[in-house]
């Protein structure tokens, strides 16, 4: 492995671009272990390749997947997907991928955050996550980026940027003490200060319902370009989230980004609310040291979940009562890109979605 760059991105005039920002291409992994990915992870692995096809379309796509089921999912993705052998405990590429920064002269470098499968031994999902732990510095070595290694615990699903220097967060990510528990607010303004080169960090409450990452801001909210963020929504006062959507509304309303600028807020609706199915929970193999999923458990579902490509949005479809409202609100927040729906239950079933198992290399600015 390279050794990690000693300075930090903000001091050598790198910047985390927004993901609205052009795109070099986008990492994924394979979904393998039972314990997550009911009938041995076919149904999510359909999911999974479904994904990829449909962002290759507008940018190159790299998946990571184990050696041993190299050939079985190479016979799933489309043949201009590359698959490259990479050791990952799940497959959840944007916690475990790197965090990529810009800077003006047109380099692209990596930030790898320490990774502790959601609350290490307090409440994380899984042990162990060693694997995961290294694949963040593998994309980049295969990509040639150079890396800072960030003294925080952080994951990639924890943090949204406008590119112009604000980042959105959750309290309940963030502050809870099964990531940082030496680090108060300030300290961990200063982290993402000095490694994603933002000057404002606008803090939300609580994540979406029940969402088993602590309420990962890309779950709730995440900004559609500068000074427009979407939020999910829920209009029924006795539905848990109802509470949590409201106050992230008003502190969203309140707040002023880097620039001084107040934010335009638009409101996606949420899906359901859905349950895991008795046969779902039957499928999964439930293993020592793994979170067990039940059935009737209230899922995390969300269309805020969604992957910006170049000139192309992908959209979870969730519910046939809800899709095409929300396609049709994205579709108005996107008019340059084309909008395309992929069934995503299978992901969801995981404890994520689209955003969760993507990651974008951003394209270096032109020199
Ligand atoms: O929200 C994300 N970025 C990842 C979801 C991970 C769920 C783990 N089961």
């Amino acid at each position: 492995m390279t050794r990690a760059l000693a300075s930090t991105p903000a001091a050598d005039g790198f910047r985390m671009p927004g993901e609205f920002e052009p795109h070099a291409g986008c990492w994924m992994l394979w979904p393998e272990r039972p314990d997550n990915w009911r009938a041995a992870a076919r149904p999510a692995q359909l999911a999974f390749a479904q994904v990829a096809r449909s962002i290759a379309r507008f940018e190159p796509v790299t998946v990571g997947v184990s050696a041993v089921n190299f050939s079985s999912a190479r016979a799933l993705l489309a043949e201009n997907v590359r698959l490259v052998a990479l050791a990952h405990d799940d497959c959840w590429m944007r916690d475990v991928g790197p965090t990529c920064v810009v800077n003006d002269r047109g380099s692209v470098r990596g930030v790898d955050w320490h990774f502790n499968a959601w609350g290490g031994l307090d409440g994380g999902l899984y042990f162990p996550w060693d694997q995961d732990e290294l694949v963040a510095r593998k994309v980049l070595q295969i990509e040639g980026l150079a890396h800072y290694r960030a003294p925080i615990i952080n994951e990639g699903g924890a943090i949204h940027v406008d590119g112009q220097g604000t980042a959105l967060v959750t309290e309940e990510c963030l502050l809870n003490p099964n990531r940082n528990p030496r680090l108060g607010r300030r300290a961990i303004e200063r982290r993402l200060r000095d490694y994603l080169g933002v000057s404002q960090v606008i803090w939300l409450g609580k994540g979406v319902f029940n969402d088993e990452t602590d309420g990962h801001i890309d779950n709730l909210a995440c900004f559609v370009r500068p000074g427009v963020v979407c939020l999910t929504w829920c209009d029924q006062r006795r539905d848990p989230q109802y509470a949590i959507s409201l106050d992230a509304w008003e502190r969203l309303r309140e707040a002023r980004d880097a620039r001084g600028r107040r934010l335009e807020v638009v409101r996606l609706p949420m899906p359901g609310p859905l349950r895991m199915r008795l046969r779902e929970a039957r499928g999964l193999a439930a293993r020592a040291g793994a979170k067990v999923r039940e059935a009737g458990e209230r899922l995390a579902a969300s269309y805020v979940n969604f992957y910006i490509a170049n000139r192309g949005v992908l959209m979870p479809l969730l519910d046939p009562r809800t899709d095409s409202l929300a396609a049709r609100r994205l579709k108005r927040l996107f008019p340059g890109r084309r909008v395309v729906g992929v069934p995503a239950r299978e992901i969801l079933l995981g404890g994520g979605n689209i955003h969760c198992i993507t990651q974008q290399i951003p394209a270096p600015r032109a020199l």
